[in-house]
């Protein structure tokens, strides 16, 4: 393959045959890819179900089908980052040890330090956009229209169009094992790092590109969702009346309409800056690294509230229902979402307040990120008043819904610690950090699960399994505790995140109890996977009435 040079390279002729990595890893990757991928063709040609899948999934403008296609991108983008996550596991716990083996290439367990860097970012960027959003977009698009009485979304084709430029940027994700790289500078997409001057691959412009391209997907979406709880409702269906998950969507859907175009601008100034030579974020020549850092938080902290009012939304309706109780304080519920929805516009500097921006600025933003914790604590309480004196009915639903209570006390409580500038300067990019946010994305992951299986059987007619549900449950809470809380503790006696290598054997026993703990969620994946396959094999026992 001709590598030509010219004013285009840098956009184009960066990819030739040696752009395809001759890594076993990655190798073994792509042929169960091509494995799984011919088998699926095999079984669509085999049984003719090409016309079917084309006229009832691929070209459908149906909500509930767009919805589940979502939440299908979403379940194996989350599959490829919980590898992703295994991966980083086992390389530290091999290379961290007394004896710190290399392997495959690496002076320090299996993974080259590069190749480390590619697989926490991609780590980050696809369970953030790939897995969590278009998860919960796919549920916000089922249910929604089902909660307000409309008969589908404001804009049918338009909500299509979202689902495939969302499918279009995982695929390059997706393309970005076998073909080039992937960036190495974190989800974040640090600068001067991913300046063509660090990061000269193709890796960056794979990265910038597939969350582009999705973030128009997310964004056109919301305006859809907007417009639909708007003026889709059915009469009688007034704003006092509208089931308290419609209003976290409509709270969480004005949040991604007016930040994701801050995250289009940065990513748009960095790639002038890549392609075209200009400066602004580059180190020198007039450049401002710390603008990117602001702009991407400022779209990034309102993110993980896009994240995390759904699944405020999802508690708030198991809750009630499990505790045979109506939902204690609707009005207040539903005000402190937009209340929790504004301030997460003015909390963003909390991310880097070592970067020495002063106390007043420091002492703004700490302050700021310290009153969120006022409405979500009204959320805590409503949810405990809710719970309180009911008829509780500890079904996995339930369970998965007070499990994220728990995980949103542990997160929060280390939250505000993390909000105080005195305490941040010691922790700061130490994975107590990582610990902190990753509790508080189990909040989104629980009530994810626990929405699943409580409107499971509104979308397909029948229940999941009851007790392998359970088991399910147990070992991804096992999982949890035992992978994070050692995190904290490693994190708080000085570990570094996002390195390949560490040479203090003292943090190793962390390490040890972490691969444990995943070791435990591969066992909970099991057993999800078994509960879906006895539920289906069970389903005609299982079926429920149109009052489920
Ligand atoms: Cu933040």
């Amino acid at each position: 393959m001709v590598n030509v040079q010219g004013p285009w390279s840098p956009l184009l002729g960066r990819l030739s045959l040696g752009a395809i990595p001759d890594n076993p890893i990655i190798m073994g990757a792509f042929i169960f890819s091509v494995v799984l991928g011919a088998l699926i063709f095999a079984y669509l040609t085999y049984a003719d179900r090409w016309g079917y899948l084309w006229r009832e999934w691929l070209t459908t403008v149906d909500h509930k089908k767009i919805g589940v296609m979502y939440i299908i991108i979403g379940l194996v983008m989350l599959f490829r980052g919980f590898v992703d996550a295994l991966m980083m596991r086992t390389q530290q716990v091999l290379a961290d040890g007394p004896h710190s083996p290399g392997f495959l290439g690496a002076a320090h367990g299996y993974l080259v330090p590069y190749h480390f860097d590619q697989v926490y970012s991609a780590h980050g960027t696809i369970m953030i956009l790939f897995a969590a959003t278009p998860i919960l977009v796919g549920l916000m698009n089922v249910v929604v229209p089902l909660q307000i009485g409309a008969r589908d979304m404001a804009f049918p084709y338009l909500n299509a169009l979202g689902l495939w430029l969302t499918a279009v940027g995982a695929a390059l994700i997706m393309l970005s094992l076998f073909l080039g790289d992937f960036s190495h500078a974190g989800w974040v997409g640090l600068t001067p790092l991913t300046e063509l001057a660090y990061s000269p691959g193709v890796g960056t412009d794979y990265w910038m590109w597939a969350i582009q391209i999705s973030s128009v997907g997310t964004t056109l979406g919301a305006a859809n969702l907007i417009a639909t709880i708007v003026k889709m409702r059915a009469p009688g269906m007034t704003w006092g009346r509208l089931p308290i998950f419609t209003w976290t969507a409509l709270s969480t859907n004005i949040i991604a309409l007016t930040s994701f175009p801050v995250l289009g601008v940065a990513l748009g100034l960095l790639g002038l800056d890549r392609y075209f030579g200009t400066h602004f974020f580059t180190a020198g020549l007039g450049g401002n690294l710390m603008l990117y850092s602001d702009l991407f938080w400022i779209w990034g902290h309102p993110e993980v509230y896009f994240v995390i009012l759904p699944a405020f939304g999802m508690m708030s309706e198991i809750i009630p229902t499990f505790s045979e109780k109506p939902l204690f304080g609707y009005v207040t519920m539903v005000a402190a979402s937009f209340a929790i929805a504004g301030i997460s516009w003015s909390v963003w500097l909390h991310h880097f307040f070592t970067m020495g921006a002063g106390p007043r600025v420091n002492t703004f933003f700490s302050v700021a990120t310290m009153v969120v914790g006022i409405p979500t604590g009204v959320k805590v309480f409503n949810w405990a008043f809710t719970v309180y004196r009911g008829r509780s009915r500890f079904e996995t639903p339930m369970m998965w819904a007070i499990g994220a209570l728990f995980m949103l006390l542990v997160g929060g409580l280390t939250g505000m610690m993390l909000a105080m500038p005195p305490v941040n300067y010691s922790v700061h990019n130490s994975v107590f950090v990582v610990a902190h946010f990753h509790t508080m994305l189990m909040v989104v992951v629980y009530g994810i699960l626990g929405a699943v299986s409580y409107w499971f059987p509104k979308v397909f007619g029948f229940k999941l399994n009851e007790p392998l549900g359970r088991r399910f449950f147990w070992f991804f809470t096992a999982g949890t505790v035992m992978v994070f809380i050692p995190m904290y503790t490693s994190g708080f006696m000085g570990m570094t995140r996002r390195l390949d290598y560490l040479a203090n054997p003292a943090l190793w026993p962390f390490e040890v109890a972490e691969e444990f703990g995943i070791g435990l969620y591969l066992v909970s994946i099991y057993y999800f996977v078994r509960q879906l396959y006895v539920s289906l094999r069970d389903r005609d026992r299982n079926r429920v009435g149109a009052d489920a």
